[in-house]
């Protein structure tokens, strides 16, 4: 390589980083994020969307260029060029996609970390009474609500979610209610046992940036803490059958006073203040 093309290359390519930096960084097509775990999870994505961007511009980019540049000439009937191999071409694009997915993977792992997700199960169910402290949960997002404690684990607000075709069901042991919405208040780590009655559904509320397998026979668990009012879509995220479009519920995240306005109006047991 010359000189003057191995310039022009850094040239092209640190405007090429900075824009791509520049619009991971600053351009977000996500929702509103309502949960503790959003940010972590937009952490990872802005990261993802920077390097996306990169990816993206510097193909596209070379691509346009080689479209004009390299255009057959009316006159010229032959074949191309015909080059054999180019080892340090071969190196580099080994070596740049080699580091970018184990950077990926090594940084999704964590971030998933952080989120909870490799917390043990075991201990997530044993907060909850009895009921499932001898079950065996299949996955979820464990008890790592962020930054939780010992005694944030034991205000945790427990919710048993059932799914089947083509709803969800929301029980809340405390009041015995039942529930085709959820109602949570806002700053309350929330832990939920889910189950299914028929085939796999998921749990998704794009707004937490969380979401979880609902499974037959097997309990997930799926911790998270509301951080912002307001009314958000809870989705099925996964094909479960003719009307899985239509299986759509909603979260509302509420102050302290309405959820307990909403769970005496709704609650079946006397209210018992601990
Ligand atoms: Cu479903």
């Amino acid at each position: 390589m010359s000189t003057r093309s191995a310039l022009l290359t850094f040239l092209l390519v640190v405007p090429l980083f900075a824009i791509g930096i520049w619009i991971g960084q600053n351009i977000n097509p996500l929702p509103i994020d309502a949960s503790t775990n959003a940010s972590v999870y937009d952490e990872l994505f802005r990261v993802l969307f920077s390097i996306g961007s990169i990816l993206f511009l510097g193909f596209v980019g070379l691509l346009t260029y080689s479209l004009f540049k390299f255009r057959r000439k009316p006159e010229d009937k032959g074949d191309g060029l015909a080059i054999e191999d180019n080892l340090p071409l071969e190196i580099l694009w080994t070596a740049i996609p080699t580091i970018v997915i184990l950077f990926v993977g090594l940084y999704s792992y964590d971030i998933y970390d952080r989120m909870g997700g490799m917390q043990s199960l075991e201990h997530a169910g044993h907060n909850h009474e009895s009921m499932v402290s001898k079950e065996r949960i299949w996955g979820g997002i464990g008890s790592g609500s962020i930054g939780s404690t010992k005694e944030s684990l034991n205000k945790e607000l427990f919710i048993e979610v059932t799914a089947m075709q083509f709803a969800f069901l929301f029980h809340y042991p405390k009041g015995d209610i039942i529930s085709g919405e959820l109602h949570v208040p806002v700053g309350q780590p929330i832990s939920m046992r889910m189950e299914s009655k028929d085939v796999i559904h998921a749990f998704w509320v794009p707004e937490f940036r969380i979401k979880q397998d609902v499974i037959p026979g097997q309990p997930t668990i799926l911790n998270f803490t509301p951080t912002k009012a307001g009314k958000y879509p809870i989705i099925c995220a996964e094909l479960c059958g003719p009307y899985h479009g239509g299986m759509r519920s909603t979260v509302v995240v509420e102050e302290q006073k309405e959820y307990e306005n909403w769970f005496e109006k709704n609650s079946k047991t006397p209210i018992t203040k601990t």
